[in-house]
């Protein structure tokens, strides 16, 4: 990976279980404690256009509905955080896709686990690149 010192810009999800595990501060506080800024902040309950949109480079695979009537199932917050290396940072935070996988120390790790269905259900989202970010962004905030 290469360094950079432009400052970036992540669209992070606190996916349903998080929210309904009342585990968003939490999500917000490591975020804040590693140094990141918070440039946008909202809770909302997503629509299926939206979630498409978002997953769109998952589509036909397996996991595709079960996800979308996961992220469907309540409220998500929704947040712009900044700061250099940003995106690469917040999926380090994040840890895993997997929660049994994901290492101690990281969210997924720390605050998830298997549980019944399809749907690996893994507390956070994290933008994977500066073009997924932009993007990812322009769906959950139109307005910025
Ligand atoms: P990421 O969130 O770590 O970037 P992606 O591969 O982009 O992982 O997958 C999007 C989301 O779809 C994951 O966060 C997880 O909730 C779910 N998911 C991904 N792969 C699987 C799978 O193999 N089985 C079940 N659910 C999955
Ligand atoms: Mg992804």
């Amino acid at each position: 990976m290469t360094d950079t010192n432009t400052s970036e810009r992540s669209l992070v999800l606190i996916k349903p279980d998080g929210f309904r595990r009342g585990l968003t501060g939490e999500v917000i506080r490591r975020i804040e404690a590693k140094g990141y800024t918070l440039a946008a902040l909202a809770i909302v309950t997503p629509t299926r256009e939206q979630l498409a949109a978002h997953y769109a480079e998952h589509e036909g695979k397996p996991f595709y509905e079960p996800l979308l009537d996961f992220m469907s199932s309540g409220p998500v917050t929704a947040a712009v955080i900044e700061g250099q290396e940003c995106i690469r940072g917040f999926r380090s935070l994040a840890g895993a896709t997997k929660p049994t996988d994901a290492a101690p120390g990281t969210i997924r790790g720390d605050l998830g686990r298997k549980w019944a269905g399809t749907v690996d259900e893994n507390i956070v989202h994290g933008s994977d690149s500066p073009e997924s970010a932009e993007r990812e962004i322009g769906i959950w905030f139109p307005e910025l």
